[in-house]
Formats: C-alpha cells, sequence, structure tokens
C-alpha cells in the first residue's frame, strides 16, 4: 500500500497519510508524495482533505530516518520540510484537516499549514521536540508561534505539555470540536462548501491573508486593495451580487 491515499471524490482529493503502524510519522518518501500532490493537484480538484489512517493524523517527523542525519542533512532537510508545508498552505488549493489522536510535532506542522482544522475528542496537540533532544525544523516557530503567540510556544515546548482538543481549540490549533467518527464527514462538507465558492476569493483568501500578516500595516492595507480589485471586477463576482440580489445560490465558474 501506498503511504499516500490519494482519493478523488469529484472536487474534493481525499489525502490519508498511510503509515498506521508508525503512528503516520512522517517519513522522506511520505513528505515527499504530499509535495507531488500539491505540486500538480489534478485537474478539477478544488479543495483537499488531509487526514490519518488508523486513528492518528501524524505522529512527526520519523525519528527513525531522523538520527541518521549530521547536521549539514538536517538543516537542508528542514529547509526540505519547510517548501512543502509553504506549498501545502499556498498551492491554491483550500486544505481541511481531518484530526484524530497524535497531532504531535511535524504532525502539528502540517496541520497548521492547513487552513481549517476539525478534531476529535481523543486528539493530542503537542511539540515534543525538546524531550527528545532537539528542535522543530518543519515551520512550528512561524505557524505554530503565530497561532499560539511566542509565550506559550515557549511553555509548550519546555514542559513538552500535551493539549486536548477543547484547549486547542480555545487556543486557534483547531477550529472545530467534533465528536468521535466525526472529523472525516465534517471535512469533507465544510471542504465542499469552500469548494462551492469562487475559485479567485479562496486564492485570495490563502494566497493574501498569510502574506499581508508579514507586512507593514500600510503595505497590507495596499496589498488587501490590490487583492479586492481583482476579486470584484471577476465574472464570479458580478455572479455572486446577481445571485444574492435574486435570492439565489450563485454558480460560480
Ligand atoms: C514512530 C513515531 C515517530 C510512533 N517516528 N516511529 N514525534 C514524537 O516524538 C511522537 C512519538 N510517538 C508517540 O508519542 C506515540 O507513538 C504516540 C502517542 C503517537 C502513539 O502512541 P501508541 O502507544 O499508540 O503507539 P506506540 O507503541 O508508541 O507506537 C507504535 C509504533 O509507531 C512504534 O513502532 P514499533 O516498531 O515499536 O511498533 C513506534 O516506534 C512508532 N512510532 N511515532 C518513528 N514519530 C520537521 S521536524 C519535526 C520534529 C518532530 O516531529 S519531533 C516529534 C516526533
Amino acid at each position: 500500500m501506498p503511504d499516500l491515499l490519494i482519493d478523488v471524490q469529484d472536487t474534493i482529493a481525499v489525502l490519508t497519510l498511510n503509515r498506521p503502524d508508525k503512528r503516520n510519522a512522517m517519513s522522506d518518501g511520505l513528505l515527499s508524495e504530499i509535495d507531488g500532490f500539491f505540486r500538480t493537484p489534478p485537474d478539477g480538484v478544488r479543495a483537499a482533505v488531509i487526514t490519518g489512517a488508523g486513528g492518528h493524523y501524524c505522529a512527526g517527523l520519523d525519528l527513525s530516518e531522523h538520527v541518521a542525519r549530521d547536521a549539514e542533512g538536517t538543516l537542508h532537510h528542514s529547509r526540505g520540510w519547510h517548501a512543502v508545508m509553504d506549498r501545502v498552505q499556498g498551492s491554491g488549493l483550500p486544505v481541511v484537516s481531518a484530526l484524530t489522536g497524535a497531532v504531535i510535532g511535524g504532525g502539528l506542522e502540517l496541520a497548521t499549514s492547513t487552513h481549517v482544522r476539525i478534531a476529535e475528542p481523543d486528539c493530542i496537540f503537542q511539540l515534543p521536540e525538546g524531550r527528545r533532544g532537539i528542535f522543530v525544523g518543519g515551520g512550528a516557530t512561524v505557524r505554530v508561534g503565530r497561532i499560539l503567540g511566542p509565550d506559550r510556544m515557549t511553555e509548550m515546548m519546555l514542559t513538552g505539555r500535551k493539549y486536548g482538543t477543547d484547549e486547542a481549540v480555545a487556543l486557534g490549533l483547531a477550529h472545530y470540536a467534533v465528536g468521535a467518527g466525526e472529523a472525516l464527514p465534517r471535512a469533507l462538507e465544510v471542504a465542499r462548501q469552500i469548494a462551492g465558492n469562487a475559485p479567485l476569493s479562496n486564492y485570495m483568501m490563502i494566497q493574501g491573508i498569510a502574506r499581508i500578516a508579514d507586512m507593514s500595516r500600510q503595505d497590507g492595507l495596499f496589498v488587501e486593495s490590490m487583492a479586492a480589485a481583482l476579486a470584484q471586477t471577476s465574472p464570479d463576482a458580478v455572479e455572486g451580487l446577481a445571485a444574492f440580489l435574486d435570492k439565489r445560490a450563485p454558480r460560480f465558474r
């Protein structure tokens, strides 16, 4: 069986991390399969869902591969993770994570590269790198650090504490808490709803908001106006506004 299962259900691609015996620990092979999908998503796919087989989302970096790397190899490996996580976040496809069990280390880095996170009650959100004598390398200082703030992330790493689902939602690590067995169906529902938005609006949300967060206030406001100028003069904007006034559902491209 491949390490990444890809199931395209009309406009939605469901990606299942499929190393259940290793709690879906991220091997180089699995990372490169995720990269491959987001480099060239299949035609017609408008949103993706990422989930894990066997009751866990992802137990982080495959530690059995990590021990074999030297400093230079680890540097390049970390930069490789950054490239893949950036691609997950910025391919243009909205990505929804269906979270169960371990959302640990690199698993949390993957989850926070996705745009919507839906968590079942058994989730464990943890950055245990400090307990393993290592450091995060897949983007957590930027993504998790910006969600939690540097103070909370430092404490999370120093103590290796585990956050449960309700705490994770309160902190912003996840967006929805659902019941056992409900994350994937809810993720599909949310992905379908997002896929029904105008593609250019989705693109601007994914590309624009995270970038603007890195800009000065004045640059951010200018880029917002540019994004608005593109989105609001698109054919889908004409359709979206007409549909609202006609009291009907819009039919976007
Ligand atoms: C693994 C990994 C892994 C499990 N790499 N093999 N991540 C961690 O430090 C998390 C490590 N894992 C755990 O804390 C636990 O495995 C879990 C809480 C996720 C699940 O516990 P449990 O009791 O269900 O399973 P288990 O018996 O601990 O693990 C089952 C098998 O999966 C076992 O292998 P086996 O050959 O003995 O059956 C484990 O060794 C294996 N396994 N997790 C390799 N991560 C870009 S930098 C990011 C840096 C990081 O991500 S550091 C955090 C790494």
